[in-house]
């Protein structure tokens, strides 16, 4: 029994002496660990009380109880020591901080490069007066396809591999387009706007495919459009997103059913003079696809087609910042590499 009393003022010795010396939270846990802990020293001479006498029990249980209330009582008015002393020096620190001093080699957020791309295109656009438009990019079939002229046994659904959900109707945007019909629908004409924005597809990627990319659509309804208007647009915003006043368009037809006629634009390589690997040795860089609104689609959105004509474009908004940025493999706008990402 006189063993267990000299533990406890061992003990009580020790925990004084440790916790005056600990001074951060990390060598207080050791030392709330080591002796009040299930595994600790205190417990110890605790379970040690069981193999005792009732008498004993009754001489030395008081004392045990006293420690354990004293070192917990101890270890709790150092804890708030700790903290407050920690709380003290970090406001003394904020209290030093200097906004405007200089801090070298320090990680810098960017752009990314769709945040710089999205941003000359609209306003280039805002400059022509045309309003920004966005839209659903998980869609209703119905806007993805019929209003757009594409009804579910058109073979032009091929065209686009679609990720569908598990709802009825309901489908990954694979274009921007859907945007024309939300617009046609909620603005009268004359309206003219774009729409950046995701478009997904069911697709294996590759270096210039993804399944998931941004495409921008254009839009401009109003009286006696023509495709004179387009290609006069077109040549305006490719000429301001590439800064070259010399960009040379090339028009072939295409199809689309919501156009009616459709175009493919290419520009002429912008790299270089006899062909390079970016516009394939062929000297022409595909753009976009476009085209005169379909007079059904116009009446699919209550639009008098023999009073309003207009012009719609699509282009991929991934590919012209490739192109841009001289960026050769389209994965790596989404692979969140800081080396990629802090070149812009
Ligand atoms: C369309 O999506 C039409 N909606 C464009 C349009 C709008 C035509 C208005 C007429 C009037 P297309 O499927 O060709 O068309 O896609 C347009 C552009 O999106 C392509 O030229 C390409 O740059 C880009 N694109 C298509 N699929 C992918 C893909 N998997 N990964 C990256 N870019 C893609």
């Amino acid at each position: 029994m006189s063993t267990i009393k000299q533990q406890i003022t061992e003990i009580n010795q020790r925990f004084n002496e440790l916790i005056t010396a600990a001074n951060d939270a990390d060598a207080l846990e050791k030392i709330r660990i080591d002796f009040l802990g299930r595994k600790g020293k205190l417990t110890d001479l605790m379970q040690a009380l069981k193999a005792l006498s009732q008498d004993e029990k009754r001489d030395i249980g008081p004392l045990l109880n006293n420690l354990k209330v004293e070192l917990e009582a101890l270890y709790s008015k150092k804890k708030i020591e700790l903290e407050s002393n920690q709380y003290q020096q970090e406001a003394e620190s904020k209290s030093n901080f200097d906004v405007t001093s200089y801090m070298p080699n320090t990680l810098r957020g960017s752009l990314h490069p769709y945040t710089y791309i999205t941003e000359i295109i609209e306003n280039v656009f805002i400059t022509m007066g045309y309003e920004i438009a966005d839209g659903p990019e998980m869609e209703k079939e119905f806007y993805n396809f019929e209003a757009l002229n594409i009804p579910s046994d058109h073979p032009a659904r091929d065209m686009q591999d679609t990720i569908w959900l598990e709802m009825p109707q309901m489908l990954m945007r694979t274009h921007t387009s859907s945007v024309q019909i939300h617009t046609m629908q909620n603005t009268k004409p004359p309206l003219a706007i774009v729409a950046p924005g995701r478009a997904y597809r069911f697709e294996a990627t590759d270096a210039s495919h993804d399944y998931v990319f941004k495409q921008c659509e254009g839009l401009l309804v109003g009286k006696d459009i023509s495709m004179a208007n387009l290609l006069a647009t077109t040549k305006t915003f490719l000429q301001a997103i590439f800064e070259k006043e010399e960009l040379v368009l090339r028009v072939r037809p295409g199809y689309f059913p919501f156009v009616e006629p459709g175009i493919e634009i290419d520009i002429q390589c912008i790299f270089c003079k006899k062909g390079c690997s970016t516009c394939k040795q062929s000297r022409w860089i595909e753009c976009m696809g476009a085209g005169l609104v379909n007079p059904h689609v116009l009446s699919h959105c209550n639009i008098d087609s023999l009073e309003y004509s207009g012009f719609a474009f699509g282009f991929g908004l991934t590919r012209l910042a490739m192109l841009k940025y001289g960026i050769n493999d389209i994965r790596m706008l989404h692979n969140n590499s800081v080396e990629f990402l802090e070149q812009f």
